[in-house]
């Protein structure tokens, strides 16, 4: 159960939850995957949602056995970065997922303050291409935190930028590395997709469109 009362300020993570690109994230990794010799699963990409690139790899080159060093990792890392940025440069408002539009101005009517919460270090030109970025009142991504989600760094700094108190703050993800980080950040969260990959969420939704009345 959420309390929506409560709610003074909304944490938004992008790729699956704002906008639709984790597919390029999954299409670039199968692609590394398979250079490797990998033969990279949806079930695999489903453990990379919310993971920091780095770290993405890391997982990868385990699952895969194979062992590189920091030099062959970097060029690894460079690589699958250019492959998605490749295929999010066409990227427009009409990649926003449904409901996330509606969502935002809503929240913004009402006073209610908007961060974002993503591990990606492409945040900024994505919520530049899609047209959303003059919404948010605080941006943390990838290039400004130091743990990835699951810890909760992402989402406290959000909050501590806002001057919001966790316990105010709702967060938006569609990944349990999400899901886990809001919680230990305390804060309320709603799961974005399928339930089965979302434990832990206070309430399951399949897109932000369900959410705008509630506000
Ligand atoms: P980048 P989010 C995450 O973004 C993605 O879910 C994850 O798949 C990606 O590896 C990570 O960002 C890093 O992205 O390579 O662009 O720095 O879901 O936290 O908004
Ligand atoms: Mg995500």
């Amino acid at each position: 159960m959420i309390n929506y009362n409560s709610v003074r300020a909304v944490l938004f993570d992008l790729d699956g939850v704002l906008v639709d690109t984790a597919i390029y994230h999954f299409q670039a990794w199968r692609r590394l995957a398979s250079e490797l010799g990998y033969s990279f699963s949806v079930v695999d990409n489903e453990q990379l949602k919310g993971v920091s690139r780095v770290e993405s790899l890391e997982l990868i080159l385990n699952w895969a056995g194979l062992e590189k060093s920091e030099t062959e990792k970097a060029d690894l890392l460079t690589k699958k970065n250019q492959w998605y940025l490749e295929l999010i440069e066409q990227l427009n408002p009409e990649h926003l997922l449904a409901g996330s539009l509606d969502l935002l101005k809503k929240l913004q009517e009402k006073g209610i303050k908007i961060a974002l919460g993503s591990a990606s270090k492409n945040a900024l030109g994505i919520l530049e291409k899609t047209g959303i970025i003059a919404y948010f009142d605080a941006l943390i991504d990838g290039n400004v935190v130091q743990l990835s989600k699951p810890n909760p760094e992402v989402f406290l700094k959000g909050a501590e930028v806002l001057g919001i108190e966790p316990a105010y703050c709702l967060v938006l993800e569609d990944a349990q590395a999400g899901i886990d980080a809001a919680r230990a950040a305390g804060m309320q969260v709603i799961g974005v997709g399928q339930a089965e990959h979302l434990n832990g969420a206070d309430l399951v939704v399949a897109d932000l469109g369900t959410l705008v009345d509630k506000f």
